[in-house]
């Protein structure tokens, strides 16, 4: 009998969206065919290769401080992209202007802004569960942190974080099982939701609910 369990499907446009993809480098064959799934879907979605921003950490307890820090750089990187598209940059000093010139009216949004803030973050671990209890401590801190995280910033955090009992549970839910049945690669679901809280979210905080 087919699994009941996994989201129903729905249709995100992704195409005005910047997404952030930040993971762990341990368990590295398994990251890697995660962050492939995450990125296809992304990428299936409209989500543009320029919007697509992956960075990497050593391992999972590291996610919640880099998706905490890439969240406000990514402001920071706005804020600067706007000034100069505004032409108030000049030589690094956003506070002397040239007498020649006039500053421009303030019309960001009229402009393709290159860097904007990011619209969702997924953030990709897999822990596989050792003989200490080092497992379970690093599971619950870094599943807490990132929630508090998207809570904090009101941007989309995605839980892409595998905490498997065994490597080929590990495996399995990168699609790579080493059975007969490959698994499911929920790399994949998570691009998905990306899309979907980033527009979703995008839309809330404007009052839209269709
Ligand atoms: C130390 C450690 C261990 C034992 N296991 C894993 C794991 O299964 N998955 C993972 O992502 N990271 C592991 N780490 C590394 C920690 O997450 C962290 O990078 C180090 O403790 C340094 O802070």
């Amino acid at each position: 009998m087919s699994s009941i369990k996994g989201p129903s499907s729905a249709q995100f446009d992704g195409s005005s969206l910047r997404i952030a993809i930040v993971h762990a480098r341990w368990n590295k064959t398994v990251i890697d065919s995660l962050v492939a799934g995450a990125i296809n879907k992304l990428k299936a979605c409209g989500v543009k290769d320029s919007n697509i921003i992956v960075q990497s950490v050593p391992g999972s307890f590291e996610l919640p401080f880099a998706c905490s820090k890439m969240i406000a750089g990514s402001y920071v990187q706005a804020a600067t992209s706007s000034r100069d598209l505004l032409g108030l940059n000049f030589g690094g000093s956003s506070t002397s202007l040239p007498s020649n010139k006039e500053p421009s009216a303030p019309t960001p949004t009229l402009v393709d802004m290159p860097n904007a803030p990011f619209d969702a973050v997924v953030a990709i671990g897999v822990l596989i569960k050792g003989s200490t209890m080092h497992f379970e401590y690093i599971c619950d801190s870094v599943s807490h942190a990132l929630m508090r995280i998207q809570i904090d910033t009101g941007v989309p955090v995605i839980f892409g974080v595998l905490t498997a009992l065994t490597e080929d549970q590990a495996l399995e839910r990168a699609g790579l099982g080493r059975g007969a049945e490959k698994g499911h690669n929920h790399g994949e679901d998570w691009g998905l939701a990306a899309v979907e809280m980033g527009t979703q979210s995008k839309r809330w905080a404007e009052g839209k609910f269709l």
